[in-house]
């Protein structure tokens, strides 16, 4: 009984190729927002700007031909795409996205369809090219965020009013399509596109337009993994079609947000995009409200994991092309712990172990190991497990030191295993070996 639609979705459940099955093993991404807004960095004329840096030039204080301006003086002579690459690798990250364009429509790429780009600016040299270079060979993925509202463009309309509106938006929409065609082609190692800026009312109505667009892209370059974001159906369902069904290759609403359950996703493949202060992904001079620190952020990754998604850390370089102190630091601490701890990370997923409350389980989709991400130490240390039906814990070893955990059967499937006591700096993560209650008999023999 399902709504005939020529543009809901193509596909019924995950994809099943092995492109998509690489995108789902990552675990850890990286996100990076740059672009004109972090000169700025959230202050205009001195004064502060609330809302998120980058979007600055939508604020009242900001007179739109000031901030496009900002082009003369966008000359990051710290881009260092090499040790940017390299600090990614450190932190453990498996794929980055990248901002090309964001909504003020400034091109981080000599796009032809623009004069709106890098090629513009004092620095007069591609940025794309060198940070995919760069990446590739640290063996990380490269994504490509590409916002399709652009307030630099004046065929751009958030309504579709009058016959003129459309006229104008479909320049806009063929202007769209060259340009992803242009980054798809200059960049030919791109794995995906993440789409932003979809949610607006003439976009809703180009439902037809935005699954042509996908499959024309998907064509140009088979294998490529594109979000949720993108596409609406001819009904102006956005992310899940008339019947309830994604679009798309992943659920891409989590948006500085994590499903309490894994209900939520609906069985779906699905990725969490965070930020380190509330919200502000490109530079913001003043962090204001709480700031995350490590540990929470290795909560939150270990959640999604536990959940079957993938978590993303954004970054928001200054204007110069440095990073801030308070991200290099946050990248050094992740790493240090994804180096020990990766293992509960990568190609790792839900397991099938009762959620406990010191913290998360994941499983390895590799080894079949289960493994327990400590945040909450009960003052015990004691660390209730409840294994499921038919299976025993053949060992338990705390990751890094190797060190095996007493282990105390207490009733039924319940048992307690012991953390050392002592003060941590990072989450613990043990190491659950499972065997079948059969194979612990013949081993008991
Ligand atoms: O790039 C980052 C953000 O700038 C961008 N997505 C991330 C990855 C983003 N910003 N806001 N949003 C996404 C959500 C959109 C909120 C909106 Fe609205 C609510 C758009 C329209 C209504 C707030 C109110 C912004 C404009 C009016």
């Amino acid at each position: 009984d399902s709504i005939p639609l020529r543009h809901g979705a193509h596909r019924i459940g995950n994809r099943t190729d092995s492109d998509m099955a690489h995108w789902r093993d990552y675990g850890l991404g990286q996100f990076i927002h740059w672009g004109l807004y972090a000169i700025p960095g959230g202050f205009w004329h001195g004064q502060p700007v609330n809302g998120a840096a980058e979007w600055i030039r939508s604020s009242k204080k900001v007179d739109p031909k000031e901030y496009d301006a900002l082009i003369s003086q966008f000359n990051p002579v710290k881009y260092d795409p090499v040790a940017w690459a390299l600090m990614a690798k450190n932190m453990g990250t498996k794929y980055v996205t990248f901002t090309t364009k964001h909504h003020d429509g400034f091109c981080l790429w000599p796009s032809k369809y623009s004069d709106f780009t890098i090629m513009q600016s004092p620095w007069k040299k591609d940025i794309i090219k060198p940070f995919v270079e760069a990446y590739n060979k640290q063996g990380i993925d490269v994504y490509l965020y590409f916002s399709i509202m652009d307030w630099h463009n004046p065929d751009w309309r958030y309504e579709l009013k009058t016959k003129s509106d459309s006229v104008a938006f479909d320049r806009f929409k063929e202007f769209t399509k060259n340009q992803l065609t242009e980054l798809l082609t200059l960049y030919p190692t791109t794995k995906g596109l993440w789409f932003d800026g979809t949610w607006d009312k003439s976009w809703k109505a180009s439902g037809a337009f935005s699954d042509e667009l996908e499959q024309y892209l998907k064509k140009l370059r088979p294998g490529l993994v594109i979000g949720s974001r993108l596409r609406a159906d001819e009904k102006g369902n956005r992310h899940l079609d008339a019947n309830g069904r994604l679009m798309g290759d992943y659920h891409q609403v989590w948006e500085r947000k994590i499903p309490e359950t894994i209900a939520e996703v609906k069985g779906y493949d699905w990725e969490c995009v965070m930020t380190v202060p509330e919200n502000q992904w490109g530079y913001n001079a003043r962090w204001s409200g709480h700031v995350k620190s490590s540990s929470e952020i290795i909560e939150m990754l270990a959640n999604c994991v536990s959940k079957g998604g993938n978590f993303v850390l954004n970054f928001g370089p200054k204007g110069d092309g440095s990073f801030r102190e308070e991200e290099i630091r946050l990248a050094k601490e992740i790493g240090n712990w994804m180096a020990v701890n990766g293992e509960a990370i990568y190609a790792a997923g839900q397991s099938d172990f009762r959620k406990e409350d010191w913290g998360y389980y994941t499983k390895s989709k590799t080894s079949g190991k289960t493994y327990m991400v400590v945040f909450n130490t009960p003052v015990t240390n004691m660390l209730k497990v409840n294994i499921p039906k038919n299976q025993k814990i053949a060992s338990q070893k705390l990751l890094g030191s190797k060190q095996v955990l007493p282990l105390e059967h207490i009733e039924g499937r319940m048992h307690y295993i012991r953390l050392p006591g002592g003060v941590r700096q990072q989450p613990a993560v043990i190491e659950l070996q499972l065997i079948s209650d059969d194979q612990k008999k013949e081993l008991d023999v």
